[in-house]
C-alpha cells in the first residue's frame, strides 16, 4: 500500500545544557529525512523536542543557582527550539514533556497499562546514575563508578511502581523476528535481541524522592502518593502525546504509528526493548523502524564537558554555513556507523567536494550560458538523469544517506569531466550545434542536482534553482514530473548563483 504520511521523531533532549554538535548531527539528520519525504509529496509530521523531567534537569537548575525549576525549562526548552530555527531545522511540531497535553496523554496511557494488569508495587534497591537517568546493574560499575559517566551512582532502596517487562519477552523477541526492519541497522537489531533474551528484567518506573516529574496517577491508590514516575516511563510517550493521543484522536489516527524514531545508539534499549512493551501493554501499534545512529568523537576524543571539547553546531554554523554543517556531518559519517569530527577533515572537503566540486560547477556552466548564449537555455535536446535518481532514492529509503550525497556527487564528477571532454570553449568555434546540446545537457542536468541537493543543502539547492529560473517549480510540482529529463524551458534566463563556497579565511 502506498503511504501518505512520514512521522518521524528525534529523541527529547535533556535540558541540563545547550545542544551540541552530537544532538545537533540527530537532528539534522531527521531534518533532511523530512525534506526528502516532503519533496515526494508525504504528508510528514516531524517532531522534536525536550525531555523535561529529569532528575538531571534539576541538579543542572540548582548547580546554576535557579531555585525556580520551571522557569529554568522554559528558558533552556526555548534555547533549545532557537537552536533548531537558527539551524533552519523544519520540525512540525516540538513537545515539552511539561506541557499539559503530555500530561493528559501519560495519565491515559499509565490507565491502559494499569488496566492490563501490567503495573505492581515493591521494593527496588540499586545504584541510580542520573547521567543515564537509569539504575546501572552492580556488576557494571567499575571502581564503583558508572562506566559511561565516571560518576558514584546513587544507592537507592525505595517502594516503587514496577512495569512487567519481561511478560513481553517473546512477543518482543517474535516481532523483531517477523520484521526484519524494526530495528536498524542490523548490527544493533542482535545487540538487542542478546538483551532481551539474556538481561531484560521488570523495570521500576516511580521514583519515591523526586521533587519534580508527573505524579504517578492516583489510580495506582494510596502507594502513589508523593511518587513521581520514572522520566523515561514518561519520556517514550511523547511520540504518542506529540501525535494527538489522549486530546486529539483524529490527528493521532492519521499519524501513528510513528515511520521512523531516529535515535543514537546510547538509547536503544529503551527504544527497541521496554517502548514496544510498554506499546504492546497499552495495545497500541509499534513504531515502524527505530534506526539507531553511531556517535562521534571530536578528533579522536569523546564530546564530553569536563574535556571541554563540546562544539556548538550555532557557532559552527555560523562560521561556516548551515549548508556546509550538514553536508560534512552527513558525507564524513557513515549513517548508522561511528565516526570523527574534525575540522581539518572539514575544510578538506569543503576545498575539493564544495568550493572545487560543486562550486566550480555551477559557475562553470553558468558562466558558460552567459558567454556564448548570452544568458537563455539553449534549445532542448535528449537526456537522462534517471539512473542517479532510482539509485538516490533507494539510498534515501534505505536511510543511506551518506550513499545518497555519494550519488549526487559522482554526477558532479562526471560533469565536470564532462565539460573537460567536450571542451566547450572549443566547439563554439567549430560546432556551435552540439555546443547548445552540451549546455542544454549541462543546464538541465544542474536543475537535477539542485532537487537532489535540496533535502541535504536547502540553501545552496534554492540558489542554484534560482539562477536557473524555477525555484518555485519544486513548492508546486509533484516530485515524479520533476524528475524527469528536460524541463528548462527553452530561452528561458539564466542568472548566476553568486559565489556558493568563498575561500575560507583561516
Ligand atoms: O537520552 N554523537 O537525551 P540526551 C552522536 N532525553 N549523537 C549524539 C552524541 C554523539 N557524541 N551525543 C549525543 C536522552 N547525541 C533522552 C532521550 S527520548 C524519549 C529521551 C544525540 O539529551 C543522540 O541522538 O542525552 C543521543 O541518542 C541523544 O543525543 C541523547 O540525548
Amino acid at each position: 500500500m502506498k503511504k501518505d504520511k512520514f512521522y518521524i521523531t528525534t529523541p527529547i533532549f535533556y535540558v541540563n545544557d545547550k545542544p551540541h554538535i552530537g544532538h545537533a548531527y540527530t537532528t539534522i539528520i531527521a531534518d533532511t529525512l523530512a525534506r526528502y519525504y516532503r519533496f515526494n509529496g508525504r504528508d510528514v509530521y516531524f517532531v522534536t523536542g525536550t525531555d523535561e523531567n529529569s532528575q538531571k534537569n534539576i541538579e543542572a537548575a540548582e548547580k546554576k543557582g535557579e531555585p525556580d525549576i520551571k522557569k529554568y525549562l522554559d528558558e533552556m526548552s526555548a534555547v533549545w527550539a532557537g537552536a533548531w530555527d537558527s539551524l533552519g531545522i523544519t520540525n512540525d511540531d516540538f513537545i515539552r514533556t511539561t506541557e499539559e497535553r503530555h500530561l493528559v496523554g501519560v495519565n491515559k496511557f499509565f490507565k491502559a497499562v494499569w488496566d492490563e494488569g501490567d503495573i505492581y508495587s515493591g521494593t527496588y534497591e540499586g545504584y541510580y546514575c542520573t547521567g543515564c537517568e537509569a539504575f546501572v546493574p552492580a556488576g557494571d560499575l567499575a571502581d564503583g563508578k558508572c562506566p559511561i559517566h565516571q560518576k558514584e551512582p546513587k544507592k537507592i532502596k525505595e517502594r516503587n511502581y514496577f512495569f512487567r517487562l519481561s511478560k513481553y519477552r517473546d512477543a518482543l523477541l517474535d516481532h523483531i523476528g517477523k520484521n526484519e526492519d524494526f530495528i536498524q541497522p542490523a548490527s544493533r537489531q542482535n545487540e538487542i535481541l542478546s538483551y532481551i533474551r539474556g538481561f531484560m528484567e521488570d523495570i521500576s518506573i516511580s521514583r519515591e524522592s523526586q521533587k519534580w516529574g508527573i505524579a504517578v496517577p492516583k489510580i495506582a491508590g494510596k502507594g502513589a502518593d508523593g511518587q513521581a514516575l520514572y522520566v523515561w516511563f514518561d519520556a517514550l510517550i511523547n511520540y504518542l502525546t506529540a501525535a494527538g493521543y489522549g486530546a486529539d484522536e483524529k490527528k493521532f489516527k492519521k499519524y501513528w504509528p510513528a515511520d521512523l524514531h531516529l535515535v543514537g545508539k546510547d538509547i536503544i534499549k529503551f527504544h527497541c526493548a521496554l517502548w514496544p512493551a510498554m506499546l504492546m501493554s497499552a495495545g497500541l501499534p509499534l513504531p515502524e523502524k527505530i534506526f539507531a545512529h553511531g556517535f562521534f568523537t571530536i578528533d579522536g576524543i569523546k564530546i564530553s564537558k569536563s574535556l571541554g571539547n563540546i562544539l556548538d553546531p550555532i557557532e559552527f554554523a555560523e562560521k561556516y554555513g548551515n549548508d556546509v554543517l550538514r553536508y560534512f556531518l552527513l558525507r564524513e559519517i557513515t549513517l548508522g556507523e561511528d565516526g570523527n569530527f574534525s575540522v581539518l577533515r572539514l575544510k578538506e572537503r569543503y576545498a575539493s567536494e564544495l568550493a572545487n566540486g560543486l562550486g566550480n560547477l555551477v559557475n562553470r556552466i553558468l558562466a558558460m550560458t552567459e558567454k556564448y548564449f548570452n544568458g537563455k537555455c539553449p534549445e532542448k535536446c535528449e537526456g537522462n538523469i534517471s539512473p542517479t535518481w532510482l539509485s538516490y532514492d533507494i539510498n534515501m529509503s534505505e536511510t543511506k544517506t551518506h550513499a545518497a550525497l555519494k550519488d549526487i556527487w559522482d554526477l558532479i564528477d562526471f560533469l565536470n569531466k564532462f565539460i573537460d571532454a567536450e571542451q566547450p570553449w572549443t566547439l563554439a568555434k567549430t560546432d556551435t550545434g552540439r555546443l547548445a546540446r552540451v549546455i542544454y545537457t549541462l543546464l538541465e542536468s544542474l536543475r537535477h542536482i539542485g532537487l537532489l541537493l535540496l533535502p541535504f543543502m536547502p540553501e545552496t539547492a534554492e540558489k542554484i534553482l534560482s539562477a536557473l529560473g524555477v525555484a518555485e517549480s519544486f513548492k508546486e510540482s509533484p516530485a515524479e514530473k520533476l524528475k524527469l529529463w528536460g524541463l528548462l524551458p527553452e530561452g528561458g534566463i539564466i542568472t548566476k548563483a553568486g559565489q556558493l563556497f568563498p575561500r575560507l579565511i583561516d
